[in-house]
């Protein structure tokens, strides 16, 4: 027995040191040491031995028992550490490689002129008010003086979802619906998308988007609408920024005026950016009509508005020199990566 356990020993120190992974060490520990395992077989022999043997053949079953145990932790703790150095080597970070630089996206040029635009109200007072670009007939005309007959709802220049629903072809709307929730004194600016059924070409597209701006308050004048404006402009375009109010005519506004600014190439004198004119259209406004405001609820014996829209893609075109509308819409990067 005694030959038996060296035996035991012997082959366990040599399959242990074989060992190369964790569950290999689980079979030998099983197999040695197991309930069903060698020494078991070994020590059920022992019934057969002499008084005297019994002590010492135990007593070496125990060292060889712990020996095999000792073994077993050792040979873990080595196939732990080898596997964390290997672990280590497949990590290693080299700093001193030169970084990859991240791709950084930018503002289409649409955005960056809103945002400007959005700076400048914010900082006169006016707050940023969105409504729906499905809008009702009623929001899109009716409020804004414009009846069934007029020849602004022809069906050329609108999308129709149905008789009573259509796609905003301005942005008002969202006026209306500030004016019919919201006591004066109001001070708005109402961006987004509109629609129209235009054919595209350098200069049209079917969707686009304007700024348009709501001022109603005790004694509010024409005087205000043309401060406000000259004070926008002067920002946009520079301090030396002229503006002219030519009369025109809006369903919505009375009085009402088109609105130039001195063009930003000659100063004025004529070239061919403004076509020898001097000036440049850039928006319409005038004084809200009191038809409009007493639809909305707003007693027009205590206050009076102005009012105003602009294209966004005509101050982007002027100000970023794109010549092709259809630019602004294509997404094409090489163009985008110019801005
Ligand atoms: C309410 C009352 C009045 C908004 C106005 C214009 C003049 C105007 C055009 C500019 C170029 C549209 O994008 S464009 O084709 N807009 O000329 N818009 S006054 O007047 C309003 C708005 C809301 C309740």
């Amino acid at each position: 027995m005694k030959d038996q356990l060296m035996m035991m020993k012997k082959t366990a120190e040599e399959a242990l040191g074989a060992a190369s992974s964790l569950s290999e060490l689980e079979d030998i520990r099983v197999r040695l040491l197991g309930k069903k395992g060698e020494l078991t077989a070994i020590l059920r022999g022992m019934g057969g031995l002499s008084a005297e043997e019994r002590p010492v053949i135990g007593q070496l079953a125990n060292e060889v028992r712990s020996f095999i145990e000792n073994r077993l932790d050792e040979q873990k703790n080595l196939l732990a550490s080898s596997a964390r150095a290997e672990q280590l080597k497949k990590e290693t970070l080299d700093v001193t490689m030169s970084g990859r630089k991240p791709s950084l996206g930018k503002t289409h040029p649409l955005t960056t002129v809103l945002d400007e635009v959005k700076d400048i109200f914010v900082g006169m007072g006016f707050s940023i008010v969105e409504g729906p670009e499905v809008e009702f007939d009623y929001y899109n005309f009716e409020a804004l003086n414009i009846p069934k007959d007029h020849p602004a709802r022809d069906t050329q220049d609108t999308f129709y979802i149905n008789d009573n629903v259509v796609l905003r072809s301005q942005t008002s709307s969202v006026q209306v619906r500030v004016m019919e929730n919201q006591k004066p004194p109001i001070r708005v600016i109402a961006p987004g998308r509109v629609y129209r059924s235009d054919a595209v070409d350098a200069t049209h597209s079917p969707v686009f988007h304007q700024i348009e701006g709501l001022v109603v308050d005790k004694g509010i004048t024409m005087g205000d609408l043309k401060g406000t404006l000259e004070t926008f402009m002067k920002t946009l375009y520079g301090n030396d920024a002229v503006l002219r109010f030519r009369p025109h005519h809006f369903p919505f506004t009375e009085p009402s005026a088109e609105v130039d600014v001195s063009c930003f190439v000659c100063g004025g004198k004529g070239c061919r950016v403004c076509k020898g004119e001097g000036f440049i259209e850039l928006l319409g406004a005038g004084m809200v009509h009191p038809k409009v405001l007493e639809r909305c609820g707003i007693d027009t014996s205590v206050y009076s508005g102005f009012a105003f829209g602009l294209g966004l893609e005509r101050i982007v075109m002027r100000r970023m020199n794109i010549d092709d509308m259809r630019l602004l819409y294509e997404n094409d990067l090489r163009f985008l990566k110019q801005f």
